[in-house]
């Protein structure tokens, strides 16, 4: 664990330049950095300033307490009346014989595959069609509860719910209630992309605007809901949007409260329109997570998704202000793998998120959805402990 005065001896550090120590010192004595001080750390902060920052702030809110969850994703379709150029997974209406559309009753089935399985959490998330409007949604949410009421269901993002709700002539309010109503339990943190509309328009043209998609959240929040906020970054964006992006997200919560986490997701560039486009560089990545969990100082949890960023890099992350890495234990979701993500056939079983937190010297928590400890494995004995390959191991430190 790193003390503060780890923190404070940075501040004595003859190569920092004013602006910086004048960074440190607010956040040490936990006030709000400005937009134009995030733009600083971006794009003058050594990587080791930005970590030591990032980690005092995670320590200070979390210890070494590192969160997953058990959940399982389901995509009713890939095939979408949008064509985000980032997107690797969408198939367009008129080539939609290359993609899949579930029924209802398929859904179900999936579902029911879970049943003997002690997950938490459904996450629902796809491509938008005009035959899966209002009713069908809540349909779906009513016949899953009906199935399996404590299941928390996670779904859907303003990109769906700006297009059905248009359709279906009902206001933001009304739709977020009738959605609650149906069993909807909190909303996933995609779509978001990039707010400002000069990156907006380029990538994914069309689908609901940055303010619309804050307006969606408003409004869940305003019912006492929870949800996520995500960034795309790394691809033709700046730093200038990355900070618009997280500003419009801290002033929300400032209103709201309603948001728990806040998820970098990084650009993968297989197979899609911008695959011309380098992805990130690892430390462009330590560096994204660490200016976030700087930023958002009305955010409680960071987090890092492994399918996409890659078991390695998620450990690393943990010392970079991230707190929690998702989880699965069988992740079916096509978005990433079909992008080019480090993790093809993402799955890790408890035992691998556990060993892969720990290894790290962090202490893993199973959390639910809302963030209520299921169960703190940091006692727990595995019969194989040293089974598992390929993750970082740290050597113990006595951290006294
Ligand atoms: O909105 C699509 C992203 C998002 C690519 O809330 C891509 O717990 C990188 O939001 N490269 C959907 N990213 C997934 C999402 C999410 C994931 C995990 C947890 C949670 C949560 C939310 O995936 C999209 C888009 O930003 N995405 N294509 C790509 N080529
Ligand atoms: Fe459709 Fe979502 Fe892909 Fe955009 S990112 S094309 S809205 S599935």
């Amino acid at each position: 664990m790193i003390q503060t005065s780890d923190l404070k001896s940075l501040l004595n550090d003859s190569t920092l330049s004013q602006d910086l120590k004048a960074i440190a010192e607010k956040v040490l004595k936990k006030e709000r950095i400005s937009e134009e001080e995030g733009l600083t750390l971006f794009e003058e902060a050594p990587l080791g300033f930005l970590g030591t920052l990032a980690n005092h702030i995670r320590e200070s809110r979390h210890g070494d307490n590192t969160y997953f969850n058990r959940n399982f994703h389901l995509e009713p379709t890939n095939v979408c009346l949008y064509t985000c150029t980032f997107c690797s997974y969408s198939r367009l209406i008129k080539k939609r014989e290359e993609g899949w559309e579930y029924t209802q009753d398929d859904m179900m089935d999936i579902i029911k595959t879970y049943d003997d399985k002690p997950v938490t959490e459904v996450h629902i998330v796809g491509g938008v069609l005009p035959q899966y409007d209002l009713k069908f949604y809540t349909d779906l949410f009513k016949t899953i509860k009906e199935h399996r009421p404590e299941l928390h269901i996670k779904a859907l993002t303003p990109v769906e719910y700006h297009y059905i709700f248009k359709k279906g002539k009902v206001s933001y309010a009304e739709g977020m209630k009738l959605m609650k109503e149906a069993g909807l339990d909190s909303m996933p943190g995609g779509g978001a992309e990039i707010f400002h509309p000069e990156i907006r328009d380029e990538i994914a043209g069309g689908k609901c605007s940055g303010e619309e998609w804050l307006q969606i959240h408003e409004e869940w929040h305003k019912l006492d809901m929870r949800s996520n906020a995500t960034m795309l970054y790394g691809h033709i964006e700046k730093y200038k949007h990355r900070i618009h992006h997280m500003e419009q997200l801290r002033q929300l919560q400032d209103r709201t409260g309603g948001f728990q986490t806040f998820i970098p997701l990084k650009f993968r560039n297989k197979g899609n329109q911008m695959s011309h486009v380098s992805e990130s560089t690892t430390v462009e990545d330590l560096k994204m997570y660490a200016v976030a969990r700087i930023y958002l100082d009305n955010f409680d949890h960071v987090k890092a998704y492994w399918p996409m960023i890659g078991r390695n890099v998620a450990q690393m992350l943990l010392a970079f202000g991230v707190d929690d890495i998702d989880g699965t234990i069988d992740d079916t979701t096509k978005i990433y793998s079909m992008a080019g993500a480090e993790e093809q056939t993402p799955a890790m079983n408890t035992q691998e998120l556990v060993q892969l937190i720990r290894r790290v010297g962090r202490k893993p928590i199973e959390r639910d959805t809302l963030y209520k400890v299921v169960k703190d494995y940091t006692e727990e004995k595995f019969e194989e402990d040293n089974h598992f390959k390929g993750y970082i191991s740290l050597p113990v430190v006595n951290k006294d």
